[in-house]
């Protein structure tokens, strides 16, 4: 075990997680934060230092959610070993991409997402409003960083369309690698407060919590020339101190973000079209073609960009379907496996 060992608060533990200790625990285990994920073990830290520890596949089978950087769990007294997982107030998930239907964790026990973008072809408003909605769902401050300012002309026009979305979200705009960059994400850095940083390969996560710890703890690359795409340089989640006392999260570039059942964090990124729906004249508007709905009537008025509606509306679709159990989705493909097959035997009825 290493020397830097910190105090329970110092390293983010809360009465939240007290809360969740039995006497037992406290005689045969002890908390520790994991700041790593390997495929050998768990990295951790607790009031004894940092070690690795393995996680039992039969205790792997009981989580309800899979362990992720920033968890806490219990360590066994006798052994390096996991007793069991601490639920945490706050979780970042997304749900595993292709057909896979699984969750995944991306950092445990938040207080804020940095949600990171950068002024070229990785700025998108609608992959950002995915990003806003899976931190509200996570009840998890989301702030918009802007990186790159220093390579563009100016970063106004991209300031205005993360301001645009009219969200909660503060938006701040700046040069990654610069040092005073630290000063300007300071407000959300305190001690015993947990920060990660999320976006696309490339856009400067890692230089900023390069920036922000004062020195090069993270690999850092450019990106390509032809494309403004990273190159995945950071391939694992870890976690980070910083002299504060703050914890840093760093994770690799995501290629996308698919959502998970966010629902509540989408009526909350969308809650102008929300307000706008209330006012629509049927009550299970689509608003699509129906009489006197509010929401067309407002992108008629200039007042609603349509690029928000689309988005919603594929958010929300996509929330639907991770919803789904597995028996429903079955069913669901069953069902349209049948309308495929009879449209396919109109077809050929015709062709004949
Ligand atoms: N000029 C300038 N360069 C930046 C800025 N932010 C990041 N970079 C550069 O962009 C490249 C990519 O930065 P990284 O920090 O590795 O990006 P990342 O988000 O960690 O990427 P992955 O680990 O692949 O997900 C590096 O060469 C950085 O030096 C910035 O604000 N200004
Ligand atoms: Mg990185
Ligand atoms: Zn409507």
């Amino acid at each position: 075990m290493s020397s830097s060992a910190f105090s329970l608060a110092r390293l983010g533990w809360r009465p939240f997680h007290s809360q969740q200790l039995t006497l037992q625990d406290l005689e045969t285990a002890h908390p520790a934060r994991v700041t790593g994920v390997h495929r050998n073990g768990l990295v951790v830290i607790s009031e004894q230092g940092t070690t690795t520890v393995t996680l039992a596949p039969r205790l792997l089978e009981t989580l309800e959610l899979p362990i992720t950087v920033g968890d806490w769990v219990l360590i066994e007294n006798d052994a390096p070993r996991v007793q069991r997982a601490i639920a945490p107030y706050s979780v970042i998930k997304r749900q595993a991409a292709g057909t896979d239907h699984r969750v995944q964790t991306i950092a445990a026990n938040l207080d804020t997402l940095f949600v990171v973008t950068s002024c070229n072809d990785d700025f998108n408003p609608s992959r950002l409003e995915r990003y806003l909605a899976v931190a509200f769902e996570a009840q998890v401050e989301p702030v918009i960083v802007i990186t790159k300012a220093d390579l563009c002309d100016s970063p106004e026009p991209y300031i205005e369309q993360a301001n645009a979305l009219g969200t909660s979200a503060a938006v701040v705009a700046v040069n990654a690698i610069e040092e005073s960059t630290a000063e300007k994400l300071s407000q959300w850095l305190q001690p015993g407060q947990t920060v990660a940083f999320v976006g696309s390969s490339g856009v400067g996560k890692s230089t900023l919590v390069n920036t922000l710890i004062g020195k090069s703890a993270q690999d850092t690359s450019g990106i390509r020339q032809d494309d403004s795409k990273g190159r995945h340089t950071t391939t694992s989640r870890e976690m980070f101190a910083l002299d504060d006392g703050t914890w840093v999260i760093d994770t690799p570039g995501m290629r996308e973000l698919k959502i998970g059942a966010v629902d509540a964090g989408l009526r909350t990124v969308f809650d102008n079209i929300e307000a706008l729906a209330a006012q629509c004249h049927f009550r299970d508007c689509r608003h699509e073609a129906e009489t006197g709905c509010a929401v067309i009537a407002a992108i008629e008025a200039g007042e609603l960009d349509s690029r928000r509606l689309a988005s919603y509306q594929k958010l929300q679709r996509e929330a639907a379907l991770a919803g789904m159990s597995n028996r429903e989705r079955r069913a669901r493909d069953r069902h349209f496996g049948r309308m495929t097959n009879s449209a396919m035997r109109i077809k050929e009825k015709y062709k004949r």
